[in-house]
């Protein structure tokens, strides 16, 4: 099964870094200095959804692929951190942009923003307040879309005359394969021509605005995003979350203070308090060890950042990603339906993600190409009852793959 890919995109400064360390707990360097990130960082992060043993009665599970913490199934997905862009970046200016083909391989993007408003256009620290994060969000949306606009014009005219040649009538499968490494798939840009009302027309004999249009459009629906208004623990951030809401009404905007995520998740790592990464608390189990500092830092997380907001944002931001963004649902492939098991008895071993309308036949083709060659049918673990090959994954379904090809649960 490939791994669900996020990317964190955004200028420099804005703590993509930071998100990324406390995310996947790595030590990837973070400074206030433009442009600390030079080539783009992947790690290991979780989604996290809450798992099925306790609903079916389990006391305990025995996750292969994934793990669970007090009754929380956490799904292994990669993170990218990258280099930060600046405007411009489409046209070979700074260190992003060659990075973006790397930012486009990714599943959805997390655009992190400096809500405080601390860092200037460029990039520069400033006092918070003086930047301008809206204005900042905007600079980057126009970078992908410039992006995406150079692809399809630098290999329009070549799509253009094969359909001639051929007498086609639709570009879509062309343009998909070419643009297949950025991730942009047919129904993508089916979809797009769609909306645009622009199906059916000679793609060689659009406007710049249409072909403007199309990049926009073909960005945002291949490249499902969310912003992430980080550094929201700076006073002044507040005033700008409210007017990035405004400003980006249909996107989701999620308040986030990666600093904060990753004190609690390092205090939590060497044993100062007991926190899972996204609750709305922490507890101190070792207060007697913490100096001032420490003690100042988790009062201030505890009242500005989870008293105002409930969470740290950073899990939240991924989930949202994975669960809503991306429509995933987690399914629980096991071999013997009456147990919950493999064949080796362990409890709920594994747990797929799979965007909504996948089938039975896409979840065995994901565990094993011959488990989806033999396929018959599955069987629902909860209720006995037998499902079809086409029958629509449901968020949190348990269910066994009955195939003429027998195998294992766990051997790839
Ligand atoms: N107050 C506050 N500062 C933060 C937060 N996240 C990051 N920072 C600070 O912002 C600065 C930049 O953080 P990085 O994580 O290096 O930012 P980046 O986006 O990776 O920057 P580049 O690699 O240069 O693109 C550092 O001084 C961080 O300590 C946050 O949630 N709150
Ligand atoms: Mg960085």
């Amino acid at each position: 099964m490939p791994m669900v890919r996020i990317g964190l995109i955004g200028k420099t400064n804005t703590g993509k870094t930071t998100f990324f360390n406390a995310a996947t707990l790595q030590s990837a360097e973070v400074s206030n200095y433009p442009f600390t990130t030079k080539t783009p960082n992947s790690a290991i992060a979780n989604a996290v959804t809450i798992c099925v043993h306790k609903e079916l009665g389990l006391p305990s599970d025995n996750p292969k692929n994934s793990s669970c913490v007090d009754g929380w199934r956490m799904i292994p997905i990669e993170i990218i951190d990258l280099p930060g862009l600046i405007k411009g970046a489409w046209e070979g200016r700074g260190l992003g942009n060659q990075f973006l083909s790397v930012a486009a391989q990714s599943d959805a993007l997390l655009h992190v923003v400096d809500a405080s408003g601390s860092i200037d256009a460029e990039g520069k620290i400033t006092s918070p307040g003086a930047g301008d994060p809206v204005a900042d969000i905007a600079d980057i949306e126009q970078e992908l879309a410039m992006w995406y606009l150079k692809l399809i014009e630098n290999n329009l005219d070549k799509i253009v005359r094969s359909m001639k040649s051929s007498k086609a009538t639709d570009f879509s499968g062309e343009l998909s394969e070419i643009m297949h490494g950025v991730g942009v798939r047919r129904e993508h840009v089916v979809e797009t021509l769609r909306k645009l009302r622009l199906e059916g027309e000679d793609a060689g004999s659009w406007t710049s605005q249409q072909r403007t249009d199309f990049a926009w459009t073909l960005r945002e629906i291949s490249k499902p995003t969310l912003i992430v208004a980080n550094k929201i623990d700076v006073p002044e951030a507040a005033k700008n979350f409210s007017r990035i809401r405004e400003a980006y009404s249909d996107m989701i905007v999620v308040p986030a203070s990666a600093e904060s995520e990753l004190t609690l998740r390092k205090a939590e790592q060497s044993g100062l308090i007991k926190y899972f990464p996204g609750e709305e608390r922490f507890d101190i189990v070792r207060g007697a060890v913490l100096n001032e500092k420490q003690k100042w830092a988790l009062s201030h997380i505890s009242k500005a950042i989870l008293g105002e907001y409930l969470r740290t944002g950073v899990q939240f931001a991924l989930n949202v990603a994975v669960f809503k963004l991306l429509r995933m649902n987690s399914v629980y492939p096991v071999s013997d339906p009456t147990k919950f098991a493999d064949g080796s008895g362990n409890i709920l071993p594994d747990v797929y993600l799979l965007p909504a309308g996948s089938s039975v036949q896409d979840l065995a083709r994901s565990i094993h190409s011959d488990l989806a060659r033999g396929l018959l049918y599955a069987v629902d673990a909860r209720s006995g009852i037998r499902l079809p090959v086409d029958y629509q994954l449901k968020d949190r379904d348990v269910l066994s793959i009955v195939s003429t090809f027998k195998r294992q649960e766990g051997k790839k």
